[in-house]
């Protein structure tokens, strides 16, 4: 094999044994360089006599440019493997699970599942829901609900007053949902049968007491509705509620302006242990206020007490929900920290049906 022959096949060897980019560069450097084997062959070219510069030139010449087509030749199969190898390698699995949905992640406020449960159990009673605005008028907040003017029950409430407006009126964030039965009452014909819950306002703030907190007010309106008829209901109410078979309820006579006679309710469970047990124990625990309307809040809601009667009730629910879900401090409820929602909070999906049961 002549000189030039083994350089070449030698070559050849070299480039076809690279492995990556930078391999066959260091190769062509090393051949077709300034000093690469190659070029060194070309430079011995000056000193030969024009015959043998003819035949050897033109035999360097041609190896050189086989050396320089097999150099881009594997230079573009390195290439194009290393594409293939990222390509292989940087893939994207599309079919891997996605970031869990906002209906996964996210959580329903207790007082929002609370208010859910309830509507729920008078829903399946027959009762519509009711709603009105939070910013009330005197009249529908405290005159309408027979709180006469000056009487102490309107400072008992420690409302939140607007600014008096341009007619001098005085608007008020109500201090319960009561104003919604009035309304009611002035745009139905009995009988009425409703649950009013929402957002109630007072100037008190400590551990148990929100200056914001919420309420249900439920109402029955006809012909004949009687103590024993607001009995059953908030009997009924209770067992679905506590989720317990019977209960014992104790009705005492209390005040409130627009009732007459009025109650609060206490319900027997046992506080003995860490969390409050109901239809058992020897505890009482009260939870709603309650009576029968009284006739002068059915005359401003434009009905004739000698035809119609009513009973009524209210709860309060941000003390229940404490006690139902076991939440320490009703401070948190408000505080809109994600670790406290993800800890107390439900699943969206989790909604309470009687069917199904409130707590799945
Ligand atoms: C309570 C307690 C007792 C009540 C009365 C009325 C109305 F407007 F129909 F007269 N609504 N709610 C009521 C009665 C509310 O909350 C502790």
């Amino acid at each position: 094999m002549s000189e030039l022959e083994t350089l070449e096949s030698t070559l050849l060897a070299e480039i076809d044994a690279t492995a990556d980019e930078a391999a066959i560069e260091a190769v062509r450097v090393a051949a077709l360089g300034k000093k690469g084997s190659v070029s060194e062959l070309l430079k011995t070219l000056g000193g030969m006599s024009p015959e043998e510069r003819q035949t050897r030139g033109a035999a360097i010449n041609a190896l050189k440019t086989r050396v320089t087509d097999a150099i881009s030749a594997r230079k573009a199969a390195l290439k194009e493997a290393a594409i293939a190898e990222r390509l292989k390698r940087e893939t994207l699995d599309v079919s891997l699970p996605v970031r869990s949905s906002p209906t996964e992640r996210g959580r329903i406020h207790p007082i929002s599942q609370i208010v859910d449960e309830i509507t729920a159990i008078f829903g399946d009673m027959g009762f519509a829901i009711a709603e009105g605005p939070d910013i009330e008028t005197d009249y529908y907040n405290f005159t309408a609900l027979n709180f006469p003017d000056g009487h102490p029950a309107r400072e008992m409430h420690d409302t939140f007053f607007f600014k008096p407006d341009e007619n001098g009126e005085r608007k008020v964030l109500r201090t319960h949902t009561s104003p919604v039965q009035v309304r009611t009452m002035e745009n139905q014909e009995p009988p009425i049968r409703i649950v009013i819950p929402g957002k109630t306002y007072r100037q008190d703030s400590d551990a148990t007491h929100s200056p914001m907190f919420h309420q249900v007010e439920g109402l029955v309106v006809d012909k004949t509705a009687n103590v024993a008829n607001l009995r059953w209901v908030l009997e009924e109410f209770c067992k679905a509620f506590f989720e317990v078979s019977s209960v014992t309820m104790r009705f005492r006579p209390s005040f409130f302006p627009f009732t007459e006679p009025s109650f609060e309710v206490d319900i027997q469970c046992d506080r003995s242990g860490p969390i409050v047990k109901f239809g058992e124990g020897r505890d009482w625990m009260e939870i709603l206020g309650c009576g029968m309307v009284h006739p002068n809040v059915l005359r401003a809601g434009g009905l004739d007490p000698d035809v119609y009667q009513g009973f009524a009730w209210g709860m309060g629910l941000d003390r229940i929900a404490m006690l139902k879900y076991g939440m320490p401090d009703l401070r948190d409820f408000f505080n809109a920290d994600v670790r406290w929602m993800s800890h107390y909070g439900f699943r969206p999906l989790d909604m309470p049906t009687l069917f199904s049961g409130l707590s799945l």
